[in-house]
């Protein structure tokens, strides 16, 4: 596997950066996750303008255009010669002192491509469904770090993760700080109730996920009412389908929250529909290489 840091690829083994760079020592930098698919990347565009997005809220200058980064991209998928993969876009402040103050890193900031093969759940979770929880751990408020922000900074989810996975659980439902259903660790969350399709607002402590805007098209188009409207929990047990979207974990059912069965206890048509429509999406759209 090639690595790709500031413009030259590097062997998996010397793939390294400083232990000085402040994307270690405080997390302080962006990330985006990204998948090809039979040798196209999809959602390219919307995943480097995100990752823009994320960097000019830290005030974190990318020392690339969105162009160049592309190419790049395009580059490393290339230089690894893989048809189907896991795009890790990565650009940290870069190397400082031990202060925190980002002023001390002079340089530029660190820019790190990975590509690789990601699955993030077994692939019997697809067929048959997730069983979740929600967890104690709430999502960042937005007032302190707005989840709209993809930041190297994901000690909230890990929590939350390692909370579901005490528990026996594969994913986490985590709550917004006014106790509503915002988001799950890397995933996006929906739920189907009367053919109806609701999804909790982009402003109450979620990311706007690309894979959430994707299934949002998707339904639209098929003329299935969407909503993007506050969910609580009772919303989420009460529903006949809930699923979950993200570009790890693609779109997954969920048959179980905190105990109670969801609708039938398996995945139900809607979301089996979409699921469906999404996977012939990611073949015919992209960008080539
Ligand atoms: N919410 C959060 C908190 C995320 O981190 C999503 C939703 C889905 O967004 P996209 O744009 O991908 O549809 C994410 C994305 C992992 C992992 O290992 C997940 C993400 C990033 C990196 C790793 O589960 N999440």
């Amino acid at each position: 596997m090639k690595v790709y840091i500031n413009g030259k690829f590097y062997q998996k083994q010397q793939a390294k950066i400083s232990v000085f760079d402040h994307g270690l020592l405080y997390g302080d930098g962006v990330f985006e996750g990204i998948r090809s698919y039979n040798r196209r990347v999809f959602k390219l565009k919307e995943h480097v303008e995100r990752l823009f997005e994320s960097a000019h809220s830290i005030m974190l200058k990318i020392p690339m255009t969105r162009s160049q980064l592309i190419k790049a991209v395009l580059s490393t998928l290339k230089t690894n010669r893989l048809d189907d993969a896991y795009i890790r876009l990565v650009v940290t402040r870069g190397e400082g002192d031990l202060g925190l103050d980002p002023r001390k890193c002079v340089g530029h900031a660190t820019v790190i491509i990975i590509a690789d093969k990601i699955t993030l759940y077994p692939k019997e979770f697809y067929r048959n469904g997730l069983a979740i929880i929600t967890v104690p751990t709430i999502r960042n408020i937005p007032e302190a770090l707005n989840p709209q922000i993809k930041s190297l900074n994901y000690l909230n989810n890990i929590l939350a993760k390692i909370e579901a996975v005490n528990s026996g659980h594969n994913e986490a439902i985590m709550l917004d700080h006014l106790g509503f259903v915002a988001e799950c660790t890397g995933d996006n969350i929906f739920v189907v109730k009367n053919k109806h399709i609701y999804t909790p607002p982009q402003c109450m402590g979620t990311l706007r996920g690309i894979t959430r805007d994707t299934i949002l098209q998707l339904a639209k188009k098929d003329k299935t009412p969407v909503h993007e409207h506050v969910i609580t929990r009772h919303e989420v047990f009460i529903s006949d389908e809930c699923f979950l979207t993200g570009t790890a974990a693609e779109v997954i059912p969920v048959v179980k929250v905190d105990g109670r069965v969801i609708g039938e206890g398996k995945p139900g048509a809607v979301t089996l529909k979409l699921m469906k429509k999404f996977h012939a999406l990611t073949k015919t759209q992209g960008v080539k290489y």
